[in-house]
């Protein structure tokens, strides 16, 4: 029984709608991850988060350190669900730097975590894409484990495979292997790296969010939302009669005047206009924002205001609208 490469998957040749599959099963590769890899065509799967929590349970019985990574651009609305249930030291990962504008205080993305857990030991800013304080993690690493293998967990498109590609490629002269990809869902089922000979990283597939807006959109409209460099954050001056609409996914109304900071990805057409834009393929949130406060649509991005204010955001169903603590 041999494993993809890229995904772990069980490699399989039955049946083409099941993971795995592969024509020739001696491939090392799954049909999905040679596909991806080559001609970047992804293919949307569709998980639940039943095959999850087994693998949280059993990383719980072990006295192995857990790398929590976190995409900082997407943080999900609750971690309780992954640190809640596990018994290890924690080493808390917050991956994508390069996204969040550079005028953001790096203490103040740690400080918002503060309150997370007792299990976490130590955190680390970084960003696999840019190299940014990898080796910093890996110092963390050899300093918090206290046996040879190290776990990576966390939500899907977090950015756990693309970490541990790049630590391949820079520490150890294997390539880089791990299928990686906009879409949630890459990784299927663990799979063991063996980095030196007192370290092994085990990559293991994300937690599914519910009421990510990822879910809900096509491919091309998921590949301008997923914003690839730092983000030019916008802000307006809202005044009551207007709107501010991005694309045609999320429309944001105010009854005040007030000024809003939105950090979505700049390849979104982001417009202001007079309220009297169609609406109609979206379900409204009506969500009171207090000062320090940002408004939150999962996946998307989010928006700070200048003060206390209740807004109308219209967004596409099954999409989640949510307030959190700024760090802003
Ligand atoms: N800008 C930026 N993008 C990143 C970084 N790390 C990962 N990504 C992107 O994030 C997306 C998801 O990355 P993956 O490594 O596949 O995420 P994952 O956590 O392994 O996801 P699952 O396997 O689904 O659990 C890809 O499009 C990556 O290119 C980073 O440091 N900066
Ligand atoms: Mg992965």
């Amino acid at each position: 029984m041999s494993k993809c490469q890229g995904c772990g998957s069980v490699l399989q040749n039955e049946n083409p709608n099941l993971d795995g599959f592969t024509k020739k099963i001696d491939n090392v590769l799954c049909e999905r991850c040679f596909r991806i890899k080559n001609y970047n065509d992804y293919k949307k799967v569709i998980k639940t988060n039943n095959d999850f929590m087994p693998i949280i349970d059993n990383i719980s019985k072990t006295d192995d350190l857990v790398v929590l990574v976190v995409d900082l651009f997407s943080i999900p609305a609750s971690l309780n669900t992954i640190v809640d249930n596990l018994n290890n030291d924690i080493l808390l990962v917050l991956t994508k730097r390069d996204i969040i504008p550079l005028s953001v205080y790096d203490e103040r993305l740690i400080e918002y975590f503060d309150n997370l857990s007792n299990r976490i030991v130590d955190t680390v800013i970084c960003s696999a894409k840019k190299n940014f304080h990898l080796d910093e993690l890996m110092n963390k690493i050899f300093q918090y484990k206290k046996t040879n293998n190290v776990y990576v967990v966390g939500y899907t498109n977090a950015g756990k495979s693309t970490l541990i590609n790049k630590i391949l490629y820079n520490y150890t002269k294997m390539e880089p292997m791990i299928t990686t990809s906009l879409l949630p869902s890459t990784t299927i089922d663990a799979i063991t790296i063996k980095i030196s000979d007192d370290l092994t990283l085990i990559d293991t597939p994300g937690l599914l969010e519910d009421g990510n807006i990822l879910d809900y959109v096509d491919v091309n409209v998921l590949n301008r939302i997923v914003p690839k460099k730092e983000i030019k954050a916008i802000t307006y001056q809202l005044k009551d009669k207007q709107c501010i609409s991005v694309d045609n996914i999320l429309l944001i109304e105010n009854e005040d005047v007030n000024n809003i900071t939105l950090f979505f990805s700049n390849s979104l057409n982001i417009e202001r206009s007079f309220k009297n834009k169609d609406k109609s393929n979206l379900v409204l949130h009506r969500v009171e924002v207090k000062e320090r406060e940002d408004i939150v649509i999962s996946g998307l991005g989010f928006i700070k205001v200048m003060k206390h204010g209740i807004f109308n955001i219209y967004v596409l169903p099954g999409v989640l609208v949510y307030t959190r603590k700024s760090f802003i």
